[in-house]
């Protein structure tokens, strides 16, 4: 059966390409034998419950050949259509050229950009992983799936999969288990005029059992491999599946040709008689293949209930463990969150990476779902929390990740571990070294994903260590993604605010933007106000000059403002902690705090700053750095590029 099973899977694969003459064929039927002994009978699922908590995972890390998701998805009986097949790649479809998470049910997480998936797999493995720790009782199993994923030579050759495996292998993930499509194709051609390294000893190294040479179009050979990848407990394991592309393809199987375009009318028709498959009928399942998946539902509803009802039993002999699950799936804060974070003292001066750490550890108190860490800088990062254990092999108790040295994976990982559920993560890094987890943020935004960056050293004030290590455009580049919520507080009340404001959105991620250096407190009329995204410090409304900055640029205003005012002059002085967050309080807000038609603006950023014209008129004026900086103290590298009250004020009183 399951070989009918793959050839429908072919042939649903090959038509959705041919049809929207866009895709990648070639996968899907180099793997669709791998697809039908997941899906047809080694995962436990029920496409009635595709948010089932105890499910498997299967994530498409080479997420071009999403047919084989959709073909999958239709044939075990989820919510996709045969028409939703034919609308591969079509416009608001549910089946869009690469997997995207919320679009189509069954679709664990958005893949596409190589690599990531497979990171995402590590972190739903570990996520496995703490919640049993956490929910599992004597008597009751709650929490017990496996994490499946599959990668091609593309993945393979990817850095982050390097990181996130290394990772996977130091904390002995043995419910997770990677699937390698070792066809040798990829884009280019043969992979071995790149890729010549031994994958399997690499996989060894890094602590994974490895089950070599398995011949990916041998369902017995596949199952195999798998049932003894769940024998071994302590070590992710790595199947090696030696796949032909475009498998029944009469010409173009093996070759890279199959890989990214539509086979053809003629080539399909040759695979489809090859296969035993009506040569005129597109998007063909065969009725066994339909009773097959129809019996295969009875029993996954089974299993589900069951499920179900150990759960029932669970949750009603420990109640305060079932209203944890509860308010972790939720991601529901206590009642009183706002009042307990707003209340807290911490003196300034501070650094925000330091007030922020306070609050974190607060808020790590509070809140029991909230997990994370640093890659390798959690005392400059100000995340480590001592009050709790550390996750490592065998030991999933703790609430501190330590991630090394492997930026990438661990913004992957943290999405992993978001899209598991019952968990959310924070994770950190210096500001400039966002650069090495660009994609996985995106992906965070993309997905609604609700991870927390805690991004500190964030300027050139970060001295010593030299350009390097000082951001310059990175704050404004993590303004431009959609959906990314870019919080930069200018001393430890905006800290608190951003921290709660990072907390309350649950359905995106947030970055929060941190100084290694000390910030005083600020003088607010307003401090409610911080909510708003932006908003009067302090200043009147018709100011002959209005100060718009962010982060440590606002205390460095109000010492502009004092020698302004000294020369007569008078300044009005606006935070803005999220831009977008300040305009989508409405035009007419955002009017009235930047003051008079007549006031000239002055916006200042210690970094790039063309985001801030959206605020300036003709004539008004912007302090910003669109060099590299330099390394020496802090103070005295700011002094270079300009940044003292000094000489702002200058520069400001050369231009009125
Ligand atoms: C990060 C990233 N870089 C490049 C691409 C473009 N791309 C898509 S598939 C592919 C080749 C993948 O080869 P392989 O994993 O062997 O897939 P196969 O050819 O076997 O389908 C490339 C380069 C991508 N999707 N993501």
């Amino acid at each position: 059966m399951l070989k009918q099973v793959a050839d429908v899977i072919r042939g649903l694969s090959a038509d959705g390409v041919q049809e929207a003459n866009s895709g990648h064929p070639g996968l899907p039927l180099g793997c669709a034998d791998i697809g039908a002994v997941l899906y047809g009978e080694v995962m436990k699922y029920d496409p009635k419950a595709p948010e089932w908590a105890d499910r498997d995972r299967f994530i498409l890390s080479a997420g071009h050949g999403s047919m084989l998701v959709y073909s999958l998805l239709h044939l075990s009986g989820y919510d996709v259509s045969l028409d939703d097949l034919r609308d591969f790649r079509q416009l608001d479809s549910k089946t869009p050229g690469h997997p995207e998470y919320g679009h189509t049910p069954g679709v664990e997480t958005t893949t596409g950009p190589l690599g990531q998936g497979f990171a995402n797999a590590v972190g739903m493995a570990i996520a496995e992983r703490m919640m049993a720790e956490r929910y599992n009782t004597e008597e009751d199993t709650i929490v017990d799936h496996y994490t499946y994923t599959l990668t091609g030579d593309g993945g393979m050759m990817e850095g982050i999969v390097y990181e996130a495996a290394s990772l996977a292998g130091h904390l002995g993930l043995g419910k997770l288990i990677a699937i390698y499509d070792d066809n040798d194709i990829s884009i280019g051609g043969s992979t071995d005029i790149t890729f010549t390294e031994d994958v399997p000893a690499r996989f060894r190294a890094q602590g994974w059992h490895v089950v070599d040479g398995v011949d990916g179009h041998d369902f017995e050979s596949i199952k195999a491999a798998i049932e003894e990848g769940k024998k071994v407990a302590d070590k992710p394991t790595l199947i090696v599946a030696k796949t032909a592309i475009g498998f029944g393809a009469p010409t173009m199987e093996g070759l890279s040709a199959a890989h990214g375009s539509p086979l053809g009318d003629e080539e399909i028709r040759g695979m489809k008689e090859k296969l035993g498959l009506p040569v005129d009928e597109k998007f063909y399942v065969s009725k066994e293949v339909k009773e097959f998946f129809a019996q295969k539902r009875v029993e996954l509803q089974k299993e589900r209930e069951a499920w179900e009802e150990k759960f029932n039993k669970w949750a009603k002999a420990n109640p305060e463990l079932k209203k944890s699950w509860d308010q972790a799936h939720n991601l529901e804060l206590p009642a009183n969150f706002r009042e307990v974070i707003e209340g807290l003292e911490i003196d300034a001066p501070i650094a925000s990476r330091a007030s922020s750490g306070k609050t974190l550890s607060k808020i790590v108190d509070e809140v029991e779902y909230f997990v994370g860490g640093s890659a390798d800088l959690a005392p400059s990062n100000k995340t480590y929390q001592d009050k709790y254990g550390e996750i490592q092999k065998g030991e999933f108790a703790g609430r501190n990740f330590r991630f090394g040295v492997r930026e990438h994976a661990m913004a992957a990982i943290g999405n992993g571990i978001a899209l598991h559920g019952g968990l959310r993560p924070y994770v950190a890094t210096f500001l400039v070294f966002s650069d090495y987890m660009r994609n996985a943020i995106r992906m965070s935004a993309l997905m609604n994903q609700p991870v927390v960056y805690v991004l500190t050293h964030d300027s050139i004030y970060v001295g010593e260590d030299g350009p390097t290590h000082q951001p310059i455009e990175h704050t404004e580049s993590l303004r431009l993604i959609p959906n990314l919520t870019v919080l930069r507080p200018a001393d430890e009340e905006e800290t608190k605010v951003a921290w709660i404001q990072a907390m309350e959105r649950t359905d995106g991620p947030t970055a929060l933007i941190l100084t290694r250096q000390n910030l005083p407190h600020i003088e607010k009329d307003n401090p409610g106000d911080i909510y708003k995204g932006g908003y009067v410090v302090k200043g009147p409304q018709d100011a002959d000059i209005v100060l718009i900055a962010s982060g440590s640029e606002v205390s460095l205003a109000v010492e502009t403002a004092d020698l302004l005012e000294k020369e007569g002059k008078s300044v009005r002085i606006v935070s803005v902690p999220e831009r977008r967050l300040f305009t989508a309080q409405g035009q007419d807000y955002v009017n009235q705090v930047l003051g008079s038609k007549n006031s000239l603006r002055v916006a200042m950023e210690i970094g790039v700053g063309q985001g801030w014209y959206q605020f300036l008129r003709e004539g008004d004026h912007l302090v910003s750095i669109d060099t590299f900086g330099a390394s020496g103290p802090g103070k005295e590298v700011a002094d270079k590029f300009g940044f003292t009250a000094q000489k702002v004020a200058k520069e400001i009183m050369n231009k009125l």
